[in-house]
């Protein structure tokens, strides 16, 4: 098994926007989906941990959030800043020479086998105080044989936490998790395995594989593995280039996708030629606006599956640029793509 490292930012957009706005601190807010007119119409994407205390969550529409604590701030999310931060973020991490894979915009996964359990939690307070040094932001960090332990580790150590599970102790770790900690238990798998008698961990990895790969096929196999503590994922390094992006200044400031579609196939047209030189697939697909009134607005789009499709890349950036553009003209417009991963060799992915 491989030796990981696993890096999970606290409150990621929460957090980010506190370092921009340091009166936030303190005081229970959320980043949502709608602009700051339409608030009561969007999701909570994060919530602080003041904002959590009150019971509000992601995925929860912003109007129970409201009904939850009624002078609750409220900020539009702003991707672009968040996938710029990210990007700090992980070059920080691939400066430490080790196999990164960037697993979500504040999600990163390192192979450090052949370090001792005493180097991994060196190397892991190390990351955690130049985090913080330089980015202003708290992470945690979990350490365990296996990409999903680690990851486990990291979800049981938060906020601002460091968790290291020596292999002797692993299985005593999963028995001590819940069921839909483990991941690919989602909530489907999870309602499933009850009917099945299935609770625990301890039940799932001490079942029949054979009922599991009847009821789920190969993720069954894979559940029944993880549970007993197996995890034979390997870290796929994600590219040295981090994202691929272009943005032009708009001849008129535009209210449409519509007016602009030549120029979003001219954009997206550089970016791909940019893509294919580079001999990589991306994973995150992001678009940004600049108002006529200087400010600036991002979203970005993730993929089930690494894509090379020009087509996907238009798409969704006119979905969000339309969004985006609900706010307002635009006078400059960007698209951008991310979670890089080399095709050399690795054709496998995708
Ligand atoms: N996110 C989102 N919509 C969701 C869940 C998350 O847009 N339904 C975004 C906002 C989060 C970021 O992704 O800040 C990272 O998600 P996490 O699940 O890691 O949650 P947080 O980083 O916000 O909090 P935690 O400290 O629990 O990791
Ligand atoms: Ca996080
Ligand atoms: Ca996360």
């Amino acid at each position: 098994m491989v030796f990981v490292l696993y890096v999970d930012m606290d409150y990621f957009f929460a957090a980010c926007e506190e370092v921009r706005h340091p009166d936030f601190k303190g005081k229970p807010f959320v980043v949502g989906t709608a602009p700051e007119s339409e608030r009561f119409r969007g999701v909570v994407q994060t919530a602080n941990y003041e904002a959590r205390k009150y019971g509000i969550h992601s995925g929860m529409p912003s109007i129970k959030a409201f009904d939850l604590y009624k002078d609750l701030l409220y900020l539009h999310s702003d991707e672009e800043y968040y996938e710029s931060v990210s990007a700090g973020i992980m070059k920080l991490l691939k400066g430490y020479g080790k196999p990164v894979e960037v697993v979500s915009v504040d999600e990163a996964a390192m192979d450090i086998t052949g370090l001792s359990n005493e180097e991994a939690l060196e190397m892991a307070r190390d990351i955690k105080k130049r985090i913080k040094d330089e980015f202003k932001l708290t992470c945690t960090i979990g350490i365990s044989s296996g990409k999903a332990f680690a990851k486990m580790a990291s979800d049981k150590a938060k906020p601002d936490g460091l968790m290291l599970v020596k292999a002797d102790e692993l299985k005593r770790f999963l028995y001590s998790c819940a069921l839909d900690k483990l991941p690919g238990v989602g909530s489907k798998t999870y309602e499933r395995l009850n009917e099945m008698g299935i609770s625990s961990i301890q039940e799932l990895s001490k079942s029949d594989p054979m009922v599991l790969i009847d009821a789920f096929g190969s993720a069954g196999k894979e559940l029944y593995m993880l549970s007993n503590g197996i995890d034979n994922a390997k870290i796929v390094e994600s590219s040295e280039v981090l994202s691929i992006g272009r943005e032009v200044t708009l001849k008129n400031p535009a209210t449409s996708v519509d007016e602009i579609k030549d120029v979003l196939k001219g954009l997206a047209d550089e970016v791909m030629k940019e893509v294919s030189k580079k001999e990589v697939v991306f994973k995150n697909i992001g678009a940004k606006v600049r108002y006529t009134d200087f400010t600036t607005s991002g979203k970005s789009y993730s993929l089930h599956n690494y894509s090379d499709s020009e087509e996907e890349v238009i798409k969704h950036a006119a979905t969000m640029l339309a969004a985006l553009m609900k706010t307002g003209p635009a006078r400059k417009i960007g698209v951008r793509v991310s979670r890089l991963v080399k095709t050399k060799g690795q054709k496998k992915l995708f």
